[in-house]
């Protein structure tokens, strides 16, 4: 199997092969064969009677020590990967609530409040009063809300209650699933799947869905305070791809994903370009990005994405990467042994993220500015001690727009309707011009070759004038592969779709029409296109599973991954998976994802490894959608 569709990563492969440097998809081929029982959830170690595992073959045993059969095996390890999801997720926001409050109390000088307009309309949709108070008491108590959803609340969520529609509140409280507390709902999902606790398969899932909400939640607030501290995206022009790095200037990657670190980061690097010239780099500090911190600074500072998720390794084999400034979450082990093979250094920087192979600077708000400048010096300070022999930066840079945040994609219908800018997307979609929406999310992963299935179903959809939005490595995918722009659109849409890119493209000033695929963020701006459904269903007055809006995550890794399509599920979207998560030990799990939940939540799991199949069966789950609103076209 062909490890990369990028130019670039397949060009550093080469050079890894050469040096004989190893890289995720080497230590993935020593793993092979994977455990069977593992692939398919039937192991656990959930007491110390464990490990237990089950027999699929039906020839073994059939149950646990404790006498837990597969479907309560499968159901627990599902529910525990939901609560890992939404504990990072909500961790990444609650460090931002953590850092407005600081600011409201000084403690955090440094930092903007780049969005008053957000902060006031959020405070007023949470229904705070901020008529006529100063900024500092409005992000207090915004702050303090934040706050109270995490603790056990003895009334529902308020950010749940104020983001989704009427009737998913009615339906969540009906079916016992209306969250009441984020960290209460990762709590309940430990306490319900440790030892001789639940074991109703169906009731777990439902404790898993609930916990799942705690994971939109969080991610809503990670989203809507980071655009009120470091504004909210506009579209932006961008580059992409390792062609990006510069061989005259001090490359600094953040890699991660809180733009409390990258965002000051980003910032500051504009203030060293003197001292790094002084240093030997006409060209200053580049600053570029990894992963989903990457995304936050290509939509606000357009700062260029290098790679993501499995490719992360590779930019330090260019040896011009001097250094890599990690927050959490998504930051590979195996970087600190490739980068001591280079002159790069690794930077970490959170307290509850280190590895023994790097230096560690403690980033603390009260001092952001500084700490962000001694990180850059130790980049400039690796700099000098670059090996040429060792330069290979393979020219691969692509071009596209970024930033599309809910806000940014109202203002760009608004050019069409001013009134009223939800009319013309729902227009074209009762016209047929835009068949239906799939929102694109999750990883790229070792088992499929690296953005085959993204670039696969991209096209198939496009073609069938689906608009796609993306979030998280899927739209650092697009990015890198040079699809979120007017060519792209021109090649790909389907002749209603590009009609209505176009018009859009030229009444924005384009020279051609939208890209057809929507950078909306990263992984925790999910909730953005989440809040375009629910504005788009509240106006039609029908709820979101009716509406043809689908997800799907065709390469997908992580636990965070698991949670966000278990809330597109719970929210009622058909959620496509690429790679099946280990549930198959449990045929009634299976069914109670793809077809229990689709009878309840409207929603439904979809796993299909091939992208044409899945393709289609989006399309299908849209079509079927259509004709529901008896929409015929
Ligand atoms: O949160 S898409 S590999 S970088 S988990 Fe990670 Fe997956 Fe990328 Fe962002 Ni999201
Ligand atoms: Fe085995 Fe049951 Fe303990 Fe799991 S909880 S390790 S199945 S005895």
């Amino acid at each position: 199997m062909q490890k990369s569709m990028d130019k670039a990563a397949q060009a550093m492969l080469q050079v890894a092969e050469e040096q004989n440097i190893k890289t995720v998809w080497d230590r993935y081929q020593a793993q092979l064969p994977q455990c069977g029982f593992g692939e398919t959830g039937l192991c656990c170690r959930h007491c110390l009677q464990g490990p237990c595992r089950i027999d699929p073959f039906g020839e073994g045993p059939q149950v646990g020590t404790c006498g837990a059969n597969a479907d309560v095996m499968v159901a627990r390890g599902l529910g525990r990967a939901i609560a890992a999801g939404t504990a990072s997720h909500s961790g990444h926001a609650k460090h931002l609530v953590h850092t407005l409050h600081k600011w409201v109390h000084h403690e955090a000088p440094d930092y903007p409040i780049e969005d008053e307009g957000k902060l006031r309309a959020l405070a007023n949709r949470l229904g705070v009063s901020e008529k006529d108070k100063p900024v500092p008491q409005v992000a207090a108590e915004v702050a303090e809300l934040a706050l109270q959803e995490y603790s056990e609340r003895l009334t529902p969520s308020l950010w749940l209650e104020k983001f989704i529609t009427p009737g998913r509140k009615a339906l969540y409280e009906k079916m016992g699933v209306m969250l009441y507390g984020i960290d209460s709902s990762v709590a309940e999902m430990m306490h319900r799947t440790t030892y001789g606790v639940d074991q109703d398969p169906l009731n777990i899932i439902l404790g898993g869905i609930k916990c799942a909400l705690g994971d939109y939640v969080g991610m809503h607030i990670g989203t809507d305070l980071s655009d009120i501290i470091f504004g909210t995206p506009k579209v932006t022009a961008t580059r992409a791809n390792m062609g990006a790095l510069k061989k005259d200037a001090v490359n600094i990657a953040v890699h991660g994903h809180n733009p409390v670190l990258s965002d000051i980061v980003a910032r500051v690097a504009k203030e060293m370009n003197d001292e790094a010239r002084a240093a030997g780099a006409p060209a200053g500090v580049n600053i570029v990005g990894i992963c989903c911190t990457g995304n936050e600074v290509m939509m606000r500072h357009g700062v260029p994405l290098v790679a993501n998720a499995v490719s992360q390794e590779l930019p330090i084999l260019t040896g011009v990467m001097d250094a890599i400034v990690a927050d959490y979450q998504c930051i590979m082990p195996g970087m600190a042994d490739i980068s001591e093979s280079f002159h790069t250094k690794l930077i970490t920087t959170m307290s509850i993220a280190k590895t023994t192979k790097a230096t560690h600077i403690q980033f603390e708000e009260s001092t952001a500015k500084e700490s962000a400048k001694q990180i850059i010096r130790l980049g400039i300070e690796a700099f000098k001690k670059r090996d040429p022999a060792k330069i290979n930066i393979p020219k691969v840079e692509t071009q596209g727009l970024a930033g599309f945040s809910t806000e940014q994609i109202v203002a760009a219908l608004g050019l069409l309707n001013k009134e009223d800018p939800l009319k013309p997307l729902i227009d074209n979609i009762v016209n047929g011009n835009i068949q239906g929406v799939a929102l694109f999310a999750g990883c790229n992963t070792v088992k499929i070759t690296q953005d085959y299935n993204y670039m696969t179903m991209a096209k198939e959809l496009a073609k069938n004038n689906v608009l796609l939005l993306a979030t998280g490595c899927a739209a650092a995918c697009f990015a890198r592969e040079g699809m979120l722009n007017s060519d792209a659109a021109n090649e790909y849409a389907g002749p209603g779709l590009k009609a209505v890119l176009t018009a859009v493209g030229k009444a924005a000033g384009l020279n051609g029409p939208l890209p057809f695929i929507l950078h909306m963020g990263s992984c925790v701006d999910n909730t953005r296109a989440a809040d375009v459904a629910v504005a788009v269903a509240n106006k039609l007055g029908v709820d979101i599973d009716k509406l043809p809006v689908v997800a799907s995550a065709p390469e997908e890794v992580t636990e965070k991954a698991v949670s966000i399509g278990t809330w597109a599920v719970a929210l009622g979207l058909p959620t496509h998976v690429g790679v099946v998560p280990p549930v198959t030990g449990s045929p009634a799990v299976v069914k109670i994802l793809t077809e229990t939940a689709k009878a309840v939540f409207g929603g439904y799991f979809i796993p299909e490894p091939d992208p044409v199949k899945a393709a289609n069966a989006l399309f299908g789950a849209i079509k079927e959608r259509r004709k529901g609103l008896g929409l015929s076209n």
